[in-house]
């Protein structure tokens, strides 16, 4: 099945780009990050994996129910993003940023009791993913409906300039939700403004059982910076240092000149859209390909080659992450779901 080119070498000045057709870069090192903010990153992703690995089996067990949306594949793209930020900038995450919101600092069991729709979460267990906002950590999202959130980011920066503040803001779609009319609306209103949006499209190769062949037909999604002229860039979404450095200096450019970017990063979505999906509609010859450009697996090689861990300390790491993970599945299932009226209260005014 063709896939569309993002896989393609990039021209915007980035150091690599990577897809199922090129020959697996080596990982970049990034003179931006200390070997401490090396072993936070392979963290954070150790912890996503593990997450979604955890929900799976709850899923599976009949004790998650709606969708399992894991981001499998993507964590690479979720936590080394999320990782470019302050503290103060804004963090808008879509479907398969769990990585991300580990790295803002979330709790494991909010998260949980807002995935697992319990009595006192954030969004009252109305919720089954993470629609939540949390306004002490800057964390807003996500929108469901797919572009919408892109001008929700773009009007939070533009408050944020009018009060005169340096925030920029971050937010996420994939490659299904690229072709809505809102990412067209938020990335022009954006560039038009001068308002500091860093734009991450998580291209992973699907919407659904829609391929990249039927979704788009240029090149690279991130060419459509130049229309609305503002910067643009197609990596490798599987290396961590690599999505981090080239979000890194787009914050950065974006909050000293106002220049919104558009970030690509080509991936792979390894499990189905959810659960409940088997995803045969994917060849499985591309299922082993990115297999071998696993993020959580390529970054964990690269942590034993720099001496950060050795391979028994990862084995260990992962253990102690599987059970934590585990046993607050088992501590948040326990507790009650909320009250039916509580739903109505987050709709109609009492
Ligand atoms: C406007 C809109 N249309 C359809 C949907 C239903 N929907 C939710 S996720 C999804 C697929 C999204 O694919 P993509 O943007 O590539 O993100 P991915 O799930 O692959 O990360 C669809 C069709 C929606 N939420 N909003
Ligand atoms: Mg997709």
């Amino acid at each position: 099945m063709a896939t569309k080119q993002a896989s393609k070498p990039q021209t915007n000045g980035t150091s690599s780009s990577n897809g199922k057709t090129n020959p697996i870069a080596p990982l970049h090192t990034s003179s931006l990050l200390s070997n401490d903010e090396r072993k936070q990153l392979f963290h954070r992703m150790l912890q996503a994996r593990e997450f979604d690995l955890a929900m799976i089996r709850a899923y599976k067990q009949g004790r998650a129910f709606g969708g399992v949306y894991s981001q499998i594949g993507n964590e690479a793209a979720s936590v080394g993003s999320a990782f470019s930020l302050a503290a103060d900038d804004a963090y808008f995450p879509m479907h398969r940023n769990v990585g991300g919101h580990f790295t803002r600092g979330q709790e494991l069991r909010t998260m949980l009791k807002n995935f697992l729709a319990r009595e006192g979460s954030m969004m009252r267990g109305t919720d089954g993913t993470g629609h939540y906002a949390d306004v002490s950590k800057k964390v807003y999202g996500n929108v469901s409906h797919l572009g919408s959130m892109i001008p929700v980011a773009a009007g939070y920066v533009m408050a944020a300039k009018m009060r005169g503040e340096h925030t920029v803001a971050m937010t996420y779609i994939g490659d299904g939700g690229a072709q809505t009319g809102e990412f067209h609306e938020g990335m022009n209103l954006a560039s038009v403004q001068r308002l500091p949006l860093v734009l991450i499209i998580e291209n992973n190769q699907y919407a659904y059982s829609s391929p990249n062949s039927v979704e788009f037909a240029c090149e690279r999604l991130s060419d459509r910076a130049l229309g609305y002229g503002c910067k643009g860039a197609t990596i490798d979404g599987t290396d961590v240092e690599l999505v981090y450095e080239t979000c890194k200096n787009a914050v950065e450019e974006a909050r000293k000149t106002g220049i919104p970017a558009i970030i690509e990063c080509v991936t792979m979505r390894m499990r189905g859209h959810a659960e409940h999906d088997d995803f045969s509609y994917v060849p499985s010859t591309m299922i082993q390909e990115w297999q071998q450009r696993d993020p959580v697996d390529r970054y964990t090689q690269k942590m034993i080659d720099l001496k950060l861990y050795t391979a028994a300390e990862i084995e260990s790491l992962r253990k102690s992450l599987t059970e934590e993970m585990n046993s607050a599945i088992d501590e948040v299932v326990a507790l009650p779901f909320p009250a039916s009226e509580e739903g109505r209260k987050l709709v109609f005014v009492q």
